[in-house]
């Protein structure tokens, strides 16, 4: 009896251990710290799908396009997976969306995934902030079995980012992202800040226990306002134990480049303390200037302000081929082209051949 105890004690830590081993998140995250010492990777939203004036073509890339190469971190978002639709919110196929993380990979690229839910009280979309979701979500509440139902089909999703000899694709997460705001059903006002905490800490663990070993876990607030305290910074954050990455999300609004600068400025420099403080990577996990009207504004405006702080990278949104006023990177014939160039030939700026030798292995 004894030993048949001792064998199922055993059994059960070899279990836990393996559904909390995250060997191939870790390695990621040992990989964008080598990159960080090198320059500031460039990211794009929906980049390999579809661009402003083209939709899902293979092989197209508004950004190769303008300068030779794929940008070096690639965003794809998960909205309405949670539902068991076969394509996003924005109409791109979860089975292309795979295809690509795996792509960008195997190129020596990265990946980062945001998740638009959509509101599990009300069926409507993520920016239906009624219904108090996420006190009805969290274990006791009477929608508990449908996020973990959700969760179950995100972590399959991630659980699928293979490559063609079974290694896991590792990706950079950041669930219930910018909870300083108040346009989504997890934001501020809301839900309560204790109850978005455990929300978050829920995704992780509820994710790490389907095996998600490849995740790297960011915390992504918005811009506050423009006198940001720390305080207010870490308002919502689920502690150390859940969080890889420190980043913040912050767009220039109006045409007032050194306001943009002021308010990046007075963002990134608490997300530097608080990264030094808690001893986590940072990046600059959403921003942009929609449809760029200024045609020296990635390196005069952006660049300047990029190269002040240690962040791994900068996601720029998509260029989106249903709204034409939401289009944040540069593409053939728009006024931002030449500019981009210059930018991606700054030695700073990293791209995916600048980083696909760098800790691979
Ligand atoms: C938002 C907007 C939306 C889009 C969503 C998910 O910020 O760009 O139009 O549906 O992201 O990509």
């Amino acid at each position: 009896m004894n030993r048949i105890f001792a064998t199922l004690a055993a059994l059960a830590i070899a279990t836990a251990s393996f559904a909390v081993s995250r060997q191939p998140a870790i390695k990621l995250i040992n990989r964008l710290a080598a990159i960080q010492k090198q320059g500031i990777m460039i990211g794009h939203q929906d980049d390999p799908v579809y661009g402003c004036s083209w939709k899902w073509e293979e092989g197209r890339s508004d950004v190769k396009e303008v300068c030779g190469d794929y940008p070096a971190i690639m965003g794809f978002d998960l909205g309405d997976l949670e539902l068991g639709k076969d394509k996003n919110l924005d109409s791109v196929p979860f089975d292309r969306m795979r295809k690509e993380i795996i792509k960008q990979h195997e190129r020596g690229g990265i990946v980062t995934l945001s998740w638009h839910t959509n509101n599990p009280a009300t069926g409507k979309n993520a920016w239906d902030f009624s219904g108090d979701a996420v006190g009805k979500i969290l274990p006791g509440g009477k929608l508990n079995a449908k996020l973990n139902s959700w969760l179950d089909a995100v972590a399959k999703f991630v659980n699928s980012l293979k490559t063609a000899d079974g290694q896991k694709v590792p990706v950079i997460f950041r669930p219930w992202h910018e909870m300083s705001g108040t346009w989504f059903w997890w934001g501020e006002t809301r839900c309560t800040v204790k109850h978005y905490k455990q929300l978050f800490r829920y995704t992780h663990k509820y994710m790490s226990r389907r095996g998600c070993s490849n995740i790297v876990w960011a915390y992504s607030p918005n811009l506050g306002n423009e006198k940001e305290t720390m305080e207010q910074y870490m308002k919502y954050y689920p502690g150390d134990d859940v969080v890889d990455m420190l980043g913040i999300d912050v767009y220039q609004r109006e045409p007032n480049n050194a306001q943009y600068q002021e308010w990046l400025r007075s963002e990134l420099d608490i997300v530097k303390q608080a990264g030094d403080k808690h001893k986590k990577l940072i990046a600059l996990t959403e921003t942009g200037y929609n449809n760029v009207p200024d045609s020296t504004w990635f390196t005069q405006t952006l660049l300047p302000v990029l190269k002040e702080y240690p962040i791994c990278y900068v996601l720029l949104w998509r260029n989106a081929w249903d709204n034409p006023t939401e289009n944040y990177i540069a593409a053939p014939g728009k006024v931002s082209e030449q500019d981009f160039k210059k930018f991606y030939e700054d030695k700073k700026t990293l791209f995916v051949k600048d980083i696909n030798t760098v800790n691979i292995k």
